[in-house]
C-alpha cells in the first residue's frame, strides 16, 4: 500500500476503516508488478497520479508531446523485456499517444497506454463533456488490446490484465481506460488492497514440439547455401548466447535485420550482412529467427529472393507463419526455447554450411566493403562535409564507447548509419523499424538514458528530430547522457530541391538545431568537417550531459527516400 494512502483517504478517524481511492490503487498496483519508471504528459484526470506516483518511488519522465512518451515507454518494453508504461490525459492527450501505442504493437514491443478519460454518462450520450472521446473504441483499433476499469475494485485486475497481454506471446501495446471517475472513486483500503494481484511469470516460456525441431534441422542439414536471418524478435529473446553458439557450431551466414544488428559483432566472420543482396538471392534455406517476411524483406519474392528457397520460422505467432510465403519447418515457440531444442537436437554436427557458400559471400563481401572504403576515403576531406564524412567520424568515435546506445532515424540518415556505425553489443541500437516512422528520435533516446543510464547517441536526420525535437527540453531537464547529431542536409532526403512559386520546396528545411538545445541549458556543437564531429562528440559523450551536434550537410547529398525510393509511386509527376 502507498504510505500516502490511508492518510490522504484520511485514516479511520472515530472508529472508522481507513480508506483508500482509485489513485492510490493504480500506483499501488504498478508498485506491486515492480513498475520503475511511467513515462507521460500530466493534466486532468492524471496529475495526482503522476505526483503520487514520483512521491511513492516511481519515477515520472515528465514530456512536452504524448507521441514522444508513448515512442518512450514502447523502447523502455524492448530495452528491458517489461511492458514500459506511458500516462495521458483524456481525449486529445490519448490520441496524441496513440501513434507510440500502435507503433508498439506493429514493432511488438510491450507496453502499456494509461489513459483518464472523461465520464461515461456523459460520452455515451454525447452530451458534450470536457475532452469527450469513447476512448474505448478507438484504441481497439490501434493495440493488442484494450480494456476499461469501471469500478476502483478492478484497477489490480486491470493492470495485471493489461501488463499480461503486452508481455506474453507476441509482446505488444495495451490501452487501459481508467475515467476519471473511478480513480476518484473511494473504497475501503483493505477491500482495495486485497484486490491488487502481482502477475506471476508475465511472459512464460513457449517450448517448440521436438518433431518440428527435428523438421528444421532436417532442411537445414539438407542446404547447399543455408542463410540465418535475425530479426528484432531474436534481439528482444535474449537468447544472445544460444544464437552465438548455434551459428558458431553450424557456420551458417546470417544477415541482421537492423535493430538485430549487434546480436553477434558487425564485424563477425558469418555476417553476410555486407553481402545481403547476393545472400538473399542465393540461399536455398532460410531459416527466420525473429523476422517477418514483410516489405523490409521483400515479401519472400523473387527477384530479391531465390524462388525455390524453403523457409523455416521461428516465432512465437504460429499467425506470423505463411503470412508471405510457404512456411516449410515452422519453428512456434519463444526463441530462446528455440534455440535450446536446437542446440540440443542438432547435436553432434548434424548441420554443416558448406565451405564454398560462405566463401561466396565472402567475395562479394570484401568487393562490397573496398567500395564502401573508397567511398569514405572520399568522404573524409570533401567539402562540404558530406553523410559518409559525417558518419565515419561518428563510427570511430562509437567504437570507443561499444555501451552507447544508438538511436536512429532519418532516410539517408538512416540507411547511411545502419551501414556505417558498425554495433557490437545486442539490443543497443534503436531505429525506425517497421514501419520507417520518423519521431521516435527523442522518445527512444530518453528511454534508452532512463531504462540504462549508459550514454545515448541519437544520429537524426534534420526532418527525422523536427517530430520530437522539443523534447530536447524533457533530455536538458532531466539532465540525460544524450547526445544528438544531427545530420543537417537542409530537408527532407536533401536540401537544394528547387522551389515552384517562390514558397519554400516541399523538402527543404533550415534550422540551427545546436542553438534549440542551447536553449534548453543543453550544449550545442556546429560541426563542419568529421574533424569537428568527432571532437564534438568525443567530449559530449565524456562530460555526460545533453549535447546536441548539428553536422552542416552538403544539401545535396542525399537520394530521394533513401535506399527505398523505389516505393515512390510511378505515375507521371515521377519524382527524382
Ligand atoms: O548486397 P548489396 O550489394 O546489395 O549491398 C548492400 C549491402 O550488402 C551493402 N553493405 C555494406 N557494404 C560495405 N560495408 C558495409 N558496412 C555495408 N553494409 C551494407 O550495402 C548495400 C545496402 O545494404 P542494406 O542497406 O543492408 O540493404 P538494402 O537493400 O537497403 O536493405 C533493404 C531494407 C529495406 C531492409 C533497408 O533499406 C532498410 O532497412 N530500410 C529502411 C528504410 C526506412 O525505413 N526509411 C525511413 C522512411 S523514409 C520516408 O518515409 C520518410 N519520411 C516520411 C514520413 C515518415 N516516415 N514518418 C512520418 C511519421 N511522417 C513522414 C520523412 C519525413 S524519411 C523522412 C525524413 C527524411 O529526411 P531527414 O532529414 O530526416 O533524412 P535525410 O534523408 O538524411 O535528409
Ligand atoms: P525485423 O523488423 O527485425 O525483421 P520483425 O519486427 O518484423 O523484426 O519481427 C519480429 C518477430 O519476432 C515477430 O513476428 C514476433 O512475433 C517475433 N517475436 C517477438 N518476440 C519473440 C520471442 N520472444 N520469441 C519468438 N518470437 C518473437
Ligand atoms: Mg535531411
Amino acid at each position: 500500500m502507498t504510505e500516502a494512502s490511508a492518510q490522504t483517504a484520511g485514516e479511520g478517524s472515530g472508529g472508522q476503516a481507513a480508506l483508500t481511492d482509485g489513485i492510490h490503487l493504480v500506483v499501488d498496483a504498478l508498485k506491486l508488478n515492480e513498475v520503475k519508471t511511467i513515462y507521460g504528459v500530466v493534466g486532468i484526470p492524471i496529475t495526482d497520479l503522476a505526483r503520487l506516483a514520483q512521491a511513492e518511488g516511481i519515477r515520472f519522465i515528465g514530456f512536452r508531446h504524448e507521441s514522444n512518451a508513448a515512442h518512450a515507454a514502447a523502447a523502455a518494453g524492448f530495452l528491458t523485456g517489461k511492458p514500459g508504461i506511458c500516462l495521458t490525459v483524456s481525449a486529445p492527450g490519448f490520441l496524441n499517444g496513440l501513434v507510440g501505442l500502435a507503433n508498439a504493437t506493429t514493432n511488438c514491443f510491450p507496453m502499456v497506454q494509461i489513459s483518464g478519460s472523461s465520464e461515461r454518462h456523459i460520452v455515451d450520450l454525447q452530451r458534450g463533456d470536457y475532452e469527450e472521446m469513447d476512448q474505448l473504441a478507438v484504441a481497439k483499433n490501434f493495440a493488442k488490446a484494450a480494456y476499461r476499469i469501471h469500478r476502483a475494485e478492478d484497477i489490480g485486475r486491470g493492470v495485471a490484465r493489461a501488463l499480461r497481454t503486452a508481455a506474453s506471446g507476441r509482446p505488444g501495446g495495451v490501452y487501459l481506460d481508467i475515467p476519471a471517475s473511478v480513480l476518484g472513486e473511494i473504497l475501503d483500503q483493505d477491500k482495495g488492497e486485497k484486490s491488487l494481484w502481482q502477475v506471476t511469470d508475465p511472459a512464460p516460456r513457449q517450448l517448440p514440439a521436438p518433431e518440428a525441431v527435428d523438421r528444421a534441422i532436417d532442411l537445414l542439414a539438407s542446404a547447399e547455401r543455408p542463410l540465418i536471418v535475425l530479426g528484432k524478435g531474436a534481439a528482444y529473446a535474449r537468447a544472445d548466447a544460444q544464437l552465438k553458439e548455434f551459428i558458431e557450431t553450424t557456420g551458417i551466414p546470417y544477415v541482421p535485420m537492423s535493430m538485430a544488428k549487434g546480436l553477434l559483432p558487425d564485424d563477425h566472420p558469418q555476417s553476410a550482412a555486407t553481402a545481403r543482396s547476393l545472400a538473399l538471392k542465393r540461399a536455398d534455406v532460410v531459416m527466420l529467427v525473429g523476422a517477418r517476411l514483410n516489405w523490409l524483406l521483400s515479401h519472400g519474392d523473387a527477384p530479391t529472393w531465390n524462388p525455390a528457397a524453403k523457409f523455416i520460422q521461428a516465432d512465437i505467432s504460429a499467425a506470423e507463419l505463411d503470412s508471405n510465403q510457404p512456411i516449410a519447418a515452422p519453428l512456434v515457440g519463444d526463441i530462446a526455447s528455440v534455440m535450446d531444442a536446437l542446440i540440443e537436437r542438432g547435436k553432434p554436427g548434424r548441420i554443416t554450411a558448406p565451405p564454398d557458400w560462405r566463401d561466396e559471400l565472402n567475395q562479394r563481401t570484401e568487393a562490397n566493403k573496398a567500395k564502401m572504403a573508397k567511398r569514405l576515403d572520399a568522404a573524409k576531406t570533401a567539402h562540404p562535409m558530406k553523410f559518409l564524412g559525417a558518419l565515419q567520424a561518428v563510427h570511430d568515435v562509437l567504437a570507443e564507447h561499444p555501451e552507447a546506445y544508438v538511436v536512429n532515424e532519418g532516410a539517408n540518415a538512416l540507411d547511411l548509419t545502419r551501414n556505417t556505425v558498425g554495433m557490437r553489443v545486442p539490443r543497443h541500437r534503436l531505429d525506425s523499424g517497421t514501419w520507417g516512422v520518423m519521431g521516435i528520435g527523442m522518445g527512444y533516446a530518453i528511454a534508452a538514458a532512463v531504462e540504462t543510464g549508459a550514454p545515448v547517441v541519437a544520429i537524426e536526420g534534420d526532418s527525422a528530430l523536427g517530430f520530437s525535437g522539443m523534447e530536447l527540453e524533457t533530455i536538458s531537464r532531466y539532465r540525460l547522457p544524450v547526445t544528438t547529431v544531427v545530420l543537417n542536409n537542409s530537408g527532407v532526403y536533401r536540401g537544394d530541391d528547387p522551389s515552384a512559386n517562390g514558397d519554400p520546396a516541399p523538402t527543404y528545411l533550415s534550422a540551427r538545431h545546436d542553438l534549440m538545445i542551447e536553449a534548453f541549458g543543453g550544449t550545442g556543437f556546429r560541426a563542419a568537417t568529421p574533424g569537428e564531429t568527432a571532437a564534438a562528440l568525443r567530449g559530449a559523450i565524456a562530460a555526460g550531459r545533453p549535447a546536441l551536434v548539428d553536422c552542416v550537410i552538403d544539401p545535396s547529398d542525399g537520394t530521394e527516400s533513401g535506399r527505398i525510393g523505389h516505393l515512390n509511386p510511378k505515375g507521371l509527376a515521377g519524382s527524382r
